[in-house]
């Protein structure tokens, strides 16, 4: 195991993962199968959460795929019917696997951002919806694909999508589990911004970038308190506004704007 590697968490072989300038790269990749969840690759994904988790100062997350897809949801090899009819337990691998990631994801203090470079179905879409900005290449696609194999959205995806996209537009996709393009994603409001093809590598670059030179817990507050609002009143919005904007008040981060700002300069913040 090289240093990086020990940074890393290790060796991978269904993601790809790094992590530098503090902020962490998560790769899906078995492009073959578009990317579905294996077992193996939640425990890779769970491992690269340890990491992002212990790493003191992180910035931020990506999440992207390799090849023509970002993720099928779950492989469906791994569900082929057996031959005595017997049938299986579906919430156990939501509990074992998907429960935590996605709310390990939530729970960073840094934004998730989600670089989706071609189709998301079933748990895939929950995935990218679970994330907290997406920018998608303008040929990828959402597919609520459950109810074609007779299922419900899960992963979180009954959850995100009627807060995204109001109730009429959740129930539509999800019954009807026809693609959305990335433009009709984007109208719709589920995700932030659409990009060209060729564009989505440098797109890629561009937010590490931002991440890793952020007003980092300005972001956190920010993702802490968006996440709040949806189960809060306005006042007690106001209450959360008040302390983290107090917390914020004091950081080396928010006096290095200031400075910027009257001195007419960028500011160089720290994440502190
Ligand atoms: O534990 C539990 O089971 C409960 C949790 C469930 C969570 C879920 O995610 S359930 C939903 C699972 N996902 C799906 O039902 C999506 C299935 N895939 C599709 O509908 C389509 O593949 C796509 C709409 C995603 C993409 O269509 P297209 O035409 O671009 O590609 P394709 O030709 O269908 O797929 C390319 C290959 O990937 C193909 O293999 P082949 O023919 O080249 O050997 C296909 O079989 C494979 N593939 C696609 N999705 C999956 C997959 N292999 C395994 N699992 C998949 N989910």
């Amino acid at each position: 195991m090289n240093a990086q590697d020990s940074a890393a968490g290790g060796s991978y072989t269904q993601i790809r993962f790094t992590l530098d300038q503090d902020v962490g790269v998560i790769t899906l990749n078995r492009p073959d199968r578009l990317n579905s969840f294996t077992e193996v690759m939640h425990a890779e994904l769970a491992r690269a959460l340890d990491a992002l988790e212990a790493h003191a100062g992180l910035r931020g997350v990506i999440i992207t795929g390799a090849g023509r897809g970002f993720c099928a949801g779950q492989d469906l090899a791994e569900r082929k019917p057996a031959e005595d009819g017997s049938r299986r337990d579906l919430s156990l691998m939501l509990e074992k696997c998907y429960r935590p990631l996605i709310h390990r994801l939530r729970a960073l203090p840094v934004p998730v951002v989600c670089v989706m470079n071609g189709v998301a179905a079933g748990a895939g879409a929950s995935l990218v919806l679970a994330c907290d900005v997406v920018f998608a290449a303008a040929s990828a696609r959402f597919v609520q694909a459950f109810s074609k194999i007779g299922l419900l959205p899960d992963a979180g995806g009954t959850w995100f999508l009627p807060r995204l996209v109001g109730s009429a537009r959740a129930m539509g996709m999800a019954l009807f589990g026809e693609a959305l393009s990335a433009a009709e994603a984007q109208a719709a409001g589920l995700i932030w911004r659409v990009v060209p093809d060729d564009a989505l590598a440098a797109t890629l670059d561009d937010v590490k970038a931002t991440l890793a030179a952020g007003p980092t817990r300005a972001y956190a507050a920010t993702k802490a308190a968006l996440q709040a609002s949806s189960g809060n009143t306005l006042a007690q919005q106001f209450d959360l506004e008040c302390q983290l904007q107090r917390e914020l008040g004091y950081t080396d981060d928010y006096l290095e704007g200031m400075r910027a700002f009257a001195e007419k300069r960028a500011p160089a913040f720290k994440g502190t």
